[in-house]
């Protein structure tokens, strides 16, 4: 009995030593391994001017949520974070190019001092060497999942184009632009994707209006459009921006990205660029919810 009274204790004693250590990987083990089971997707925006390669941040994706890459009110810190996390030397990503598999990024280095951006090296796949470059951007990811199993993206044929046009027209004219402005209206860009693989096209477009005085701003419309059972397109999102106050050029034009699915519902999401204040450029991502197209994030960018 007082044998058992002496071990007693010695034994949790013993116990208690050999747990002690241990107490704090357990957390930090259990911990890690869920962080990892749910890391946040990072989508990067990849263009390419003069042969140089550049990245900035679009949007994280975690616990199903499109979020800000970091906060841009609480200093210089998040910033700095994000960019050492994500734009290390040597830090490898999915190239997206038409929503499929376009080959590797390789960051070569990060800035954060003034702003959140950096320079990269492409590996691309053969159909997309060279394609990536002016208003041709692409996507980045360290997302496994989210490529289409081939490269859809392409220049729209006349019909897709004579559609479109006619769609824009109608969407300038619901938000009351005059018709000498619509008589004018440029296609800035428009482009045929598939984001569902249905091997049927969906159309994203930007068209401008301009005003009859050059000095004056134009009309910028941003379009989704999908075709019905029968063939006929239609409007399915539509963003027109009008700011008659402004002086700088282009604020306003929205331009297409690319898509990926992120959220790995069989739909691609779309990602746009927008050019706002001083030409930085943000980003809105478009994702289809019960066929409806929704406007789920707006930010990023590398100021
Ligand atoms: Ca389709
Ligand atoms: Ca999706």
């Amino acid at each position: 009995m007082k044998l058992l009274r002496y071990r007693t204790p010695l034994y949790f004693l013993v116990a208690l030593m050999l747990v002690m250590p241990c107490q704090p990987l357990f957390p930090a083990a259990f911990t890690k391994t869920k962080v990892s089971a749910n890391e946040a997707v990072v989508i990067l925006d990849v263009q390419q001017h003069a042969g140089t390669i550049f990245t900035s941040p679009v949007a994280l994706f975690e616990r199903g949520q499109f979020n800000a890459p970091y906060s841009k009110i609480n200093g210089d810190l998040p910033r700095r974070r994000f960019v050492e996390k994500y734009f290390s030397s040597g830090r490898k990503y999915h190239l997206i190019f038409g929503g499929g598999d376009a080959g590797t990024l390789t960051i070569t280095n990060g800035y954060w001092q003034d702003g959140s951006y950096a320079y990269g090296e492409l590996a691309p796949v053969a159909a997309v060497g060279g394609v990536i470059r002016g208003q041709l951007h692409a996507l980045a990811t360290n997302s496994e999942t989210s490529a289409r199993p081939s490269i859809w993206r392409r220049a729209p044929t006349a019909d897709e184009r004579a559609a479109a046009i006619d769609l824009a027209k109608e969407a300038f004219l619901q938000n009351k632009t005059p018709a000498a402005a619509l008589s004018k209206m440029e296609v800035i860009n428009l482009t045929a994707i598939d984001v569902d693989g249905d091997e049927k096209a969906e159309l994203a477009g930007t068209f401008k209006a301009p005003q009859a005085r050059a000095d004056k701003p134009p009309h910028w419309l941003f379009m989704i459009a999908e075709a019905d059972s029968q063939g006929v397109y239609g409007a399915a999102k539509v963003n027109h921006q009008f700011n008659p106050e402004q002086t700088q050029y282009p604020l306003g034009e929205e331009m297409l990205v690319d898509y990926l699915d992120i959220d790995g519902d069989g739909t691609g999401e779309i990602v746009t660029s927008f050019t706002v204040h001083d030409f930085f450029e943000i980003f809105e991502i478009y994702q289809r919810k019960k066929g409806k197209w929704l406007q789920v994030f707006t930010g990023g960018g590398s100021h």
